[in-house]
């Protein structure tokens, strides 16, 4: 049987700072090959990780590569993530083992990244938005696999909310009765992605890093397995204009839903379409949430310590 160093790669700079007490924060690699073009997701990459650093913290993208799940990538992989989207899958739960055992190359979404944070040893990780119900789930029984591993694994996840191409309220019920809480961030209700405002209330809030490192502490020194949601409004100045956003994703779901596109291959085509159907105005959105989420995670990991 082989052992868990055969499947998991955690790199030198990752590893070191997990030995000496150095915060880490894990980065997903889906938004960089499947949710923005070739180069800004590259520049975005590298920028997440500057921020990660600036702060004191050790920044750990995770993707899988050569039958391996590496945790803490850059380099060349880093590049063929970025540029050769085509050639890179889309990797959750599910896909893991078949992508590992293929030796192919793989980004990972929400739920594939928090598997390797708990591999790893590694309490907060940033993302753009978490996967959850998708609209008219009744019909396509769509619900992502992000939804299941929040609710068993032990990270905090900064986000800018819920992907705003799916039903948010639903999404937000699912997540309580799997006992996620959700907490928003110097905010009272969820923000909707590309904009602050949703019109939905949480129950939990949090003004300092601190105060979610209070929360993370208490959850799981009684074993409450699972994630703690914080949901980070996109910065004021960066906001997109709703009315705009929300009709581009309209009809982006309706030409997904005449070309037959569904499943994991939904969210790529709907943001693209978005993008270009906005003068990239969703792409501009995007970077500065995810740099927004970045800062704010790096402060979560120092509060919160190793
Ligand atoms: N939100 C975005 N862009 C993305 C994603 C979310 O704005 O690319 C990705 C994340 O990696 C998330 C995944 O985990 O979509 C969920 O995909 P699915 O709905 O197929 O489970
Ligand atoms: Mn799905």
């Amino acid at each position: 049987m082989a052992d868990l160093d055969t499947y998991l790669k955690v790199h030198d700079e990752v590893a070191n700072a997990l030995k000496e007490g150095i915060p880490v924060v894990a980065l997903e690699s889906t938004i960089i090959s499947h949710g923005m073009p070739y180069p800004q997701n590259l520049e975005c990459a590298e920028k997440l990780c500057a921020i990660i650093r600036d702060v004191g913290c050790v920044p750990a993208l995770v993707a899988v590569d050569g039958g391996k799940l590496h945790v803490g990538v850059g380099g060349d992989l880093l590049e063929k993530l970025a540029s050769k989207s085509d050639e890179v899958l889309k990797v959750s739960r599910r896909d893991i083992p078949v992508v590992l055992a293929k030796g192919k190359t793989g980004a990972t979404t929400v739920s594939g990244t928090l598997i390797a944070c708990h591999l790893a040893g590694i309490k907060v990780f940033v993302t753009g938005g978490i996967g959850g119900v998708h609209r008219g789930f009744e019909e396509s029984f769509d619900i992502s696999a992000d939804i299941e591993d929040l609710a068993v694994i032990d990270v905090a996840v900064v986000s800018a909310g819920v992907k705003a191409i799916l039903d948010l309220e639903k999404t937000l019920e699912v997540l309580e009765t799997k006992g996620v809480p959700v907490v928003g961030y110097g905010t009272d209700e969820l923000p909707a992605f590309y904009t602050r405002s949703s019109g939905l209330k949480l129950v939990a809030r949090a003004d300092t890093p601190e105060e979610v490192a209070d929360m993370m502490k208490a959850k799981w020194t009684l074993n409450l397995q699972g994630s703690i949601l914080v949901v980070n409004p996109i910065p004021l100045e960066n906001e997109a204009e709703a009315g705009e956003i929300n009709s581009a994703i309209a009809a982006g779901l309706n030409e997904a839903k005449l070309a037959g596109v569904k499943g994991k291959d939904l969210t790529p085509f709907v943001l693209s379409y978005v993008a270009n159907h906005t003068s990239n105005l969703s792409l501009k959105a995007n970077l500065a949430l995810v740099e927004n989420n970045a800062r704010v995670g790096a402060d979560i990991a120092r509060a919160y310590g190793a």
